[in-house]
Order: structure tokens, then C-alpha cells, then sequence
């Protein structure tokens, strides 16, 4: 039974998708915000393709949850299920501009090769102060409790540092019975932690001066403009669905500033 999304807050149902819990977890975290719906084509709130050869078709889905609050411009979440080859939620919470917040992301993927899961409150600016010092004071002991009982994802691309927190959680585990068993114990609680200190931060924003607005939005725009230039999805999602669907996708969708 299929139940086509019309809106962006409807909820993502994909049959065995690995990543349902977290994203119900963030659907619930977010509803006491007031969402509301973000304007998203059909076809990228909905995209299901085929991929592989003619005689053993696999079937591919993507489905976006997305929506805005009060103090946060577009929350989304990417969801992809292509069974045996791929099943990804990718996360990214895009506060307003006239906000003293950092963005909330998470990678949480599982390839045939492994998992990788990547979680952060990565700055909008990451040399100051003022951006950093009260989130990593919160963050950082978080990170210090749950990476220890992951082993370390390995070395990110060097232009890609700065984008990244100190309190970056990344890990790579090998598929099996192990992995899942730290998903469900460190991984799940870990990613409820960070969401909720998010959530706090969010909650005591205060409005910025428009001259601190303009330098937040400018961090936004070069964190936007690195994300979209390197996504890592790319290869995989143009397989999947082609490459026009898949630049207008990440341009539009995925980081849209
Ligand atoms: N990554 C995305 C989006 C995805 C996605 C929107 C819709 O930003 C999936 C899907 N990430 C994805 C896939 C891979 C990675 C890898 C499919 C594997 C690529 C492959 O092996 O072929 C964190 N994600 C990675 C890597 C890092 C991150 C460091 C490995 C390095 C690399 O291959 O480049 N994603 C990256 C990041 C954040 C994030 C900067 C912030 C939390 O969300």
C-alpha cells in the first residue's frame, strides 16, 4: 500500500528504512515549535526511481520531510532507501539568520560497505567567540561521553574542517549484528542529547543586531555554498535519479540559500 506526501510535515512511511526512529524522534522534538509546512515540489517530497541493469531492476526511494518555525528557516531531513545498496537520513536544521544559532546536522548512512554516521552543531562562523564559546562549552562534553565508545570515523577532507565542530560525533562501523547494537545504544541516545541541547538553544535565542544578522548570514551562505558544491550524495543520487533531478535537488532542496 502506498500513501503519496502532499506536504512537507505529512510523515515519511518507507517500509524497512533503518532510520525511522530518528526521524520520528525529530518529528516529536519539533512539534512543540509550531511547525509548518515547507513549499516543496511533489517530486522532491516524493521521488522513487530504478537503478542497476535492465534484467534486475532495484527499486530507489527519496522522500523529504521539511519544515519551518518561528526562529528556524528550514528544517529538513533526507530520507533514501535503496535496499541492499543504500539507506541514508541526512539532516540539517537552518536556523534565521537574526539568530545566535548554529546549524544541527546529521549523516546517517549505511552502504553496503558500512555505516558512517556523522552528527554536529556545527558553527556559522567558526572562528568567533561569541558564535562558539556557550554551544561547545554544552556540546563538548556530550561528544567526550558517547565518542568514546565509538571508534573515530577517520580523517574529513581538509577544506571541509572548518565547518565542523569540536564536538563533531563521526564514526564508521562495519555492517553486522555489533554496529546495530551501537546504533540502538550509543548512537540513538547520543543523537537525542544533541537534538535536545539544540532545542534548548533555540528555545533562548535572542534577536541579533542587523549588522551581527548580516555577518551570521554571510556564515550561512559559505557553509550553504561548500555543502552543495561537495555533497557527498552526489554520485550516488545522480545514479539513482539522474543528473537534472539531482543538482536542482541539491541546489533547492537539500542547501537552498
Ligand atoms: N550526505 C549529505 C546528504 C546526503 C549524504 C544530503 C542525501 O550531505 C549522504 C544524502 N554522506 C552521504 C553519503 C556518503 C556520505 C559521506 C551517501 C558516502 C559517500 C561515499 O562513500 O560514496 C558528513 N558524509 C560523508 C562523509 C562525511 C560526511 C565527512 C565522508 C567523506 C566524504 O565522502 O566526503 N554530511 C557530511 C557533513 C555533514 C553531513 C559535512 C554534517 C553533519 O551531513
Amino acid at each position: 500500500m502506498s500513501f503519496t506526501r502532499l506536504n512537507s510535515l505529512d510523515p515519511v512511511v518507507i517500509e524497512g528504512w533503518r532510520w525511522a526512529p530518528f526521524l520520528n524522534q525529530t518529528i516529536n522534538a519539533f512539534a512543540s515549535l509550531q511547525p509548518q509546512s515547507s513549499d516543496l515540489a511533489s517530486d522532491f517530497l516524493n521521488k522513487e526511481g530504478t537503478f542497476g541493469s535492465k534484467s534486475k531492476p532495484q527499486k530507489v526511494q527519496t522522500k523529504t520531510w521539511a519544515c519551518r518555525t518561528k526562529k528556524l528557516r528550514y528544517v529538513r531531513a533526507a530520507c533514501v532507501e535503496a535496499f541492499g545498496t543504500a539507506s541514508v537520513l541526512n539532516l540539517l536544521v537552518n536556523p534565521f539568520h537574526n539568530y545566535e544559532l548554529p546549524f544541527f546536522g546529521a549523516d546517517f548512512v549505511t552502504l553496503p560497505t558500512g555505516h558512517l554516521l556523522a552528527l554536529d552543531l556545527q558553527p556559522v562562523l567558526n572562528k568567533d567567540k561569541l558564535h562558539t564559546e556557550a554551544v561547545w562549552e554544552r556540546l563538548l562534553p556530550l561528544q567526550a561521553r558517547w565518542q568514546s565508545l565509538l571508534p573515530w570515523g577517520g580523517a574529513i577532507p581538509l577544506e571541509a574542517e572548518s565547518f565542523f565542530s569540536p564536538g563533531f560525533l563521526w564514526t564508521r562501523l562495519p555492517l553486522g549484528d555489533e554496529a546495530d547494537q551501537l546504533i540502538l545504544e550509543v548512537v540513538r541516545p547520543a543523537f537525542g542529547e544533541y537534538l535536545s541541547l539544540y532545542l534548548d538553544f533555540v528555545q533562548k535565542a535572542r534577536e541579533v543586531s542587523p549588522v551581527r544578522a548580516s555577518h551570521l548570514l554571510a556564515g550561512q551562505k559559505s557553509y550553504m555554498r561548500y555543502r552543495a558544491k561537495k555533497d557527498p550524495a552526489r554520485g550516488m543520487l545522480t545514479r539513482f535519479f539522474g543528473h537534472e533531478w539531482t543538482e536542482n535537488y541539491i541546489h533547492n532542496v537539500l542547501f537552498d540559500l
